[in-house]
């Protein structure tokens, strides 16, 4: 492979453009592919569409030296790196089809001894069925192409640093596309790059986030038994994680996000009867956030009963964790969107956001003022050490009030 390879990336997204654009700033050539116009504008103009700290800035400078370009369709290239969304459909079954049609626009363009990774999350066996479909349309490729399979694992908030750090499970579909892939991402990867082969890669990503979801289900289950109990948490917690082999996670409004809310359930949909632990931590991380839901329903008919009126009620954060925007899978926003749909007078904070299509937000201060009930739904950093009214109901269902 030449010295400095062009690349194709292939999905803008929250991993698509960040890699992009840290590939572009080691001095390769990157056409990034989005099939939204909008998206493709944006970035052609040094802005971006997503709020990731240090992004603009690079975006910004990589552009404007060229070694960044966005396009609605996909270049012949040397390198392809495939990193669009997964989703899955209503039943949980994984939904491939914005990966299969990524792998479908970019087989035209494929020449003799192209690299083609793909780094979404993807069910086991993925890799194999994108070898498929390109030998079966471009049948002449086969054993004169290279393709493998390399999840990313950064954690939204620090894209950037972490892509650069973070250790790469990498497996191709055989040795060479595995070497092959491990010489590409030292362009631009300094933490160790580990060899594997494609169906060990795909799984290692899925058990990465189903054992962080596990952990927190075993978290958050803690905290409706300590609620019964009334024993604090919190400090139970902390003191339990003073023992040197105990590191027990924070219980929280429940899961959130694009990743560990979806991920399990591809090993669920899969191997259903193997993954009894796997699919009870999903539902139990599911169910807090209704526990969540009840706790405040209950606080308000209490508050209604004594006061003989309907309370206001401050719901402190709408983002799926602290200190992001990003909304998506948010415990937080379904609580509030609940709240409000069953006619509860609601105050949604988020000081992450200026505007929500969702809510008419409210700053911080003046909600904690106003409110009957005050329920801390994520723990912002702005919302430590919030002078509150002690006569105030508070629900603190994140431990910002103790962390
Ligand atoms: N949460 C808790 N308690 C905790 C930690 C998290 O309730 O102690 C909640 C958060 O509030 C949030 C959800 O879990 O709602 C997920 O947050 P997170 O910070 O654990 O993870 P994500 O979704 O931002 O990113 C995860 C990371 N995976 C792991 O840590 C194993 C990241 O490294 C992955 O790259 C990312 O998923 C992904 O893209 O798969």
């Amino acid at each position: 492979m030449k010295n400095k390879p062009s690349v194709v990336m292939m999905g803008l997204g929250y991993i698509g453009l960040p890699t992009a654009a840290l590939i572009a700033s080691r001095g390769l050539k990157v056409t990034g592919v989005d099939i939204r116009q909008g998206v493709v504008d944006t970035i052609n103009k040094g802005e971006i569409h997503i709020v990731e700290p240090d992004l603009d800035g690079l975006v910004h400078k990589v552009v404007k030296e060229k070694f960044l370009k966005a396009s609605i369709a996909p270049v012949a290239s040397d390198v392809y790196l495939i990193a669009v969304p997964t989703p899955f459909k209503g039943d949980y079954e994984p939904d491939l089809s914005y990966v299969a049609s990524a792998f479908r626009s970019i087989i035209p363009t494929l020449k003799k001894g192209a690299l083609v990774i793909l780094e979404s999350t993807s069910p086991v066996g993925t890799t194999r069925k994108m070898e498929k479909l390109i030998f079966d349309e471009r049948p002449e490729l086969k054993d004169n192409i290279y393709l493998a399979y390399c999840p990313e694992r950064v954690l939204p908030g620090n894209i950037i640093y972490e892509l650069k750090h973070n250790d790469r499970a990498i497996g191709g579909i055989d040795e060479i596309s595995t070497q092959k892939a491990i010489g590409f991402y030292k362009h631009f990867v300094v933490g160790t790059l580990h060899p594997t082969n494609a169906k060990t890669a795909e799984m290692v990503k899925l058990v990465e986030n189903a054992s962080r979801d596990n952990q927190i289900a075993f978290a958050n289950e803690l905290s409706i038994i300590c609620d019964k109990a009334d024993i604090n948490v919190w400090d139970m917690i902390a003191l339990a994680n003073k023992h040197p082999r105990v590191n027990i996670l924070n219980p929280g409004t429940g899961v959130g996000g694009h990743c560990i809310a979806v991920d399990p359930w591809f090993i669920v949909s899969e191997f259903p009867n193997e993954s009894p632990l796997i699919k009870k931590s999903r539902e139990a991380n599911n169910y807090k956030t209704e526990w969540v839901l009840e706790k405040i329903k209950n606080k308000a008919l209490a508050f209604k009963i004594k006061n003989s009126k309907d309370p206001v009620i401050a719901c402190m954060g709408l983002a799926f964790k602290p200190n992001i925007d990003d909304l998506r899978e948010s415990p937080a926003l379904y609580v509030t969107e609940t709240l409000e749909g069953q006619n509860f007078t609601i105050l949604a904070v988020e000081p992450n956001l200026t505007t929500c299509e969702n809510f008419v937000l409210t700053d911080y201060n003046e909600a904690i003022n106003k409110a009957d009930i005050i329920v801390y739904l994520v723990s912002h950093s702005e919302f430590k050490n919030l002078e509150t009214d002690p006569n105030k109901n508070i629900l603190d269902f994140c431990g910002v009030l103790k962390m």
